[in-house]
């Protein structure tokens, strides 16, 4: 569990880091698969997502849903109706990775609604190129947009070490710096919101792989949006059976219409 300094500090600044969340032999194993994808890539390919319709096949990247110490944390910051929006693996080659400065959701409020959350495969140095973020920008209804001014006035950058997790509100400004070591710089991205929110067009497109769709293990059904834990409050009251009522074949619609 989060204490309530760091919930505090993420709520004033925007991110929070968290050191060790993927430890040991997982993160050998993320970093391992990670290097096989970016090997089977050409080399005029500078920089590379692979989203997680392609991670879910790799037993490394689905054991994120298993890591505690994250999950626990987007459940102390967004709330008990947690849910993945997204799982991206980005990889920058030396050379790449620089993008301006930005922030990953254009809608503010006054809460947190979704987190971005940073796990680095690899020690995060100036020469890795390093995250910048404008800690309090969360709040601010204004976007970066153009902006030349650079570094911006009141910026913090973020080293961290392999295995530890940045969780930034999706609203906060952020810009990651070019990758200027000889390695490549790959992060795990783990997009997390309320379970109300439309997840990522891929998931409707795409079904998930069919064990994933079997798990009865509550919190990963919920993760993976396939239903709430139960007593957990969301969209219309506490039990979402009540979004589950009516016509039969509702939830596996047949192809035409009546
Ligand atoms: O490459 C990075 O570290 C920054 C990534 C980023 O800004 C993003 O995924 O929104």
């Amino acid at each position: 569990m989060l204490t309530l300094a760091q919930k505090q500090t993420f709520e004033e600044t925007g991110y929070l880091v968290l050191e060790g969340v993927v430890q040991g032999e997982l993160l050998e194993a993320m970093r391992r698969e990670a290097r096989a994808l970016m090997a089977s890539e050409p080399p005029e390919v500078g920089r590379r997502v692979w989203h997680e319709r392609a991670l879910f096949r790799r037993r490394a990247f689905r054991e994120a849903l298993d890591v505690a110490a994250l999950i626990e944390a987007e459940r102390d910051l967004i709330g008990e109706d947690v849910q993945l929006l997204a799982l991206d693996l980005l990889i920058a080659r030396p050379g790449q990775g620089k993008v301006g400065w930005h922030r990953d959701v254009r809608f503010v409020c006054n809460k947190t609604l979704s987190i971005n959350t940073g796990i680095y495969l690899e020690d995060m140095t100036e020469e890795m190129g390093l995250l910048r973020v404008l800690p309090g920008s969360h709040r601010r209804e204004e976007g970066p947009g153009r902006t030349d001014a650079d570094p911006l006035p009141g910026e913090v950058r973020v080293p961290a070490r392999a295995g530890d997790a940045v969780f930034f509100d999706a609203g906060l400004w952020h810009t990651g710096d070019q990758n200027r070591s000889g390695k490549d710089r790959a992060g795990l991205f783990a997009y997390f919101g309320r379970y109300w929110i439309k997840r990522m067009d891929n998931y409707f497109t795409q079904p998930l792989l069919a064990d994933l769709l079997q798990t009865t293990d509550p919190m990963k059904r919920q993760l993976l949006g396939l239903g709430l834990r139960s007593g957990v409050p969301s969209y219309h009251g506490d039990d979402e059976r009540y979004n589950r009522r009516g016509e039969a074949g509702i939830d596996f619609p047949s192809e035409t219409m009546k």
